[in-house]
């Protein structure tokens, strides 16, 4: 089997660029190892920032988005038994953000790809890469069988577990790393959310989300130690512990239903460099993990993606390797601010073990900052819906 590029991987980075290049008639297949329902039912990420929006609606795949997305013009921070609004529309000059599942995001992509021309394989399995300083290939399974894949180009699109970061020569790869000491507990629950916008809270007791996922489901989270075991959390559990962190001074209620989904997602920052080797390119989760504080990995995501998208058209349009070339490090620029922005939510909004009351009071005064200060204010605004893109 030959195409022009070669991605492995069928999350939103692989999902999205092969869409891209279709647009600009450049061929591509798809490998993904999970099947296609088990990828169109993963419960992930829920915040689209505002390009991403913007450039699934270019498109061609944004109609359901556009009829069921929620769109939020701002979110609320609690803290000391209170709530305060930032205003993304007022402090950004209009932009918001969406509430549409990562999943869904998927489902419109992959019923696009398979009625376009299907190249995009479930269940296939990557296992092997080589070739990639001048002529990639990529071995999987299906079906028990082994086959070849060659390409002009690798994307590695295959997520933080995938085969393709290690298909870089470890003396040319650097891993900047960090890990967080807690993780968070995600619910899933069928009961309409307490709040028409998100609510980050920091409570001494740790820090709670409350998110959704449509006018009938809410998503919730709560910090939990890093080996918690999700056996530990009965369903009273859960609510009694999200009352408490979220309780206000005035008495709002969280409303409690039944819980369809939970899970546990530990907190870590990474970043490998470069990001590319050869022919070969690495996009989203592959390169980059941040935590999910500030909402951002799938939309880092599709960052990358536009910026290989535009390279690859160039090449094939000119023969030009300039932007290919400097792939890498456009990238890095984007990754590193948002690992800032990510690290720095994290930080104001969890408890840390051995924190005393000196620290207690740091957030508690670094929360009071930015919800009272225009400028403060205005930096959380601009990062949350999306730092703008170079032209
Ligand atoms: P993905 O989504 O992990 O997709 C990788 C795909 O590659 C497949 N694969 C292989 N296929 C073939 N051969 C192999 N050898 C393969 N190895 C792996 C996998 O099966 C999979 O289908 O990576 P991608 O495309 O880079 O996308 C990244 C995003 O999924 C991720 O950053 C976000 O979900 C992170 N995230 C959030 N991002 C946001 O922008 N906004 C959010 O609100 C948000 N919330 C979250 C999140 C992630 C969470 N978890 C569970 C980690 C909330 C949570 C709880
Ligand atoms: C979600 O809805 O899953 C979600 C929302 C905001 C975050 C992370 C996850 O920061």
């Amino acid at each position: 089997m030959r195409t022009q590029v070669g991605i492995v991987g069928a999350g939103p980075a692989g999902l999205t660029l092969a869409h891209l290049l279709q647009l600009e008639g450049i061929e591509s297949v798809v490998l993904e190892s999970r099947s296609r329902e088990y990828v169109e039912q993963r419960v992930r990420a829920g915040v689209l920032e505002q390009g991403t929006v913007d450039l699934l609606t270019q498109m061609g795949v944004g109609d359901r988005l556009a009829r069921q997305g929620l769109v939020h013009r701002g979110i609320e921070l609690g803290f000391a038994g209170k709530r305060e609004r930032i205003d993304f529309a007022e402090l950004t000059g209009g932009k918001s953000i969406t509430i549409y599942a990562q999943h869904e995001v998927l489902k419109d992509l992959i019923g696009a790809r398979m009625a376009y021309d299907g190249a995009l394989l479930f269940e296939a399995e990557g296992f092997r890469i080589f070739g990639i300083e001048n002529s990639p290939e990529v071995q999987f399974r299906q079906c028990g069988a082994t086959q070849t894949l060659g390409c002009d180009f690798i994307a590695g699109c295959d997520g933080f577990h995938g085969i393709c970061r290690a298909a870089i020569p470890e003396s040319v790869l650097r891993i900047h790393e960090r890990e967080f000491p807690f993780a968070w507990l995600g619910i899933l629950a069928n009961v309409a959310p307490a709040s028409k916008e998100l609510i980050y809270t920091y409570h001494e007791r740790g820090f709670a989300l409350l998110s959704m996922r449509s006018p009938e489901v809410s998503r919730l989270y709560l910090q939990c130690p890093a080996d918690e075991k999700i056996a530990e959390w009965s369903e009273d559990r859960i609510w009694s512990e999200l009352r408490t962190r979220m309780a206000t001074n005035d008495h709002w209620n969280l409303s409690d239903g039944p819980i369809t989904q939970m899970g546990i997602t530990p907190l870590r920052s990474f970043v490998a460099e470069p990001m590319q080797y050869g022919r070969l390119f690495l996009l989203g989760d592959a390169a980059h993990i941040v935590p999910p504080t500030g909402a951002k990995g799938l939309n880092l995501a599709v960052a990358d993606v536009r910026v290989l998208a535009r390279a690859l058209a160039d090449f094939y349009r000119t023969g030009s390797r300039t932007r290919l070339e400097r792939y890498s490090q456009e990238c890095l620029r984007r990754v590193w601010k948002v690992q800032r922005f990510s690290a720095w939510m994290t930080r104001m909004l969890h408890r840390f073990p051995g924190e005393d009351s000196f620290a207690h009071n740091l957030h508690l005064a670094e929360l009071d900052y930015v919800t009272s200060s225009r400028a403060a204010a205005t930096t959380l605004a601009e990062n949350y819906v999306g730092l703008s893109f170079a032209e």
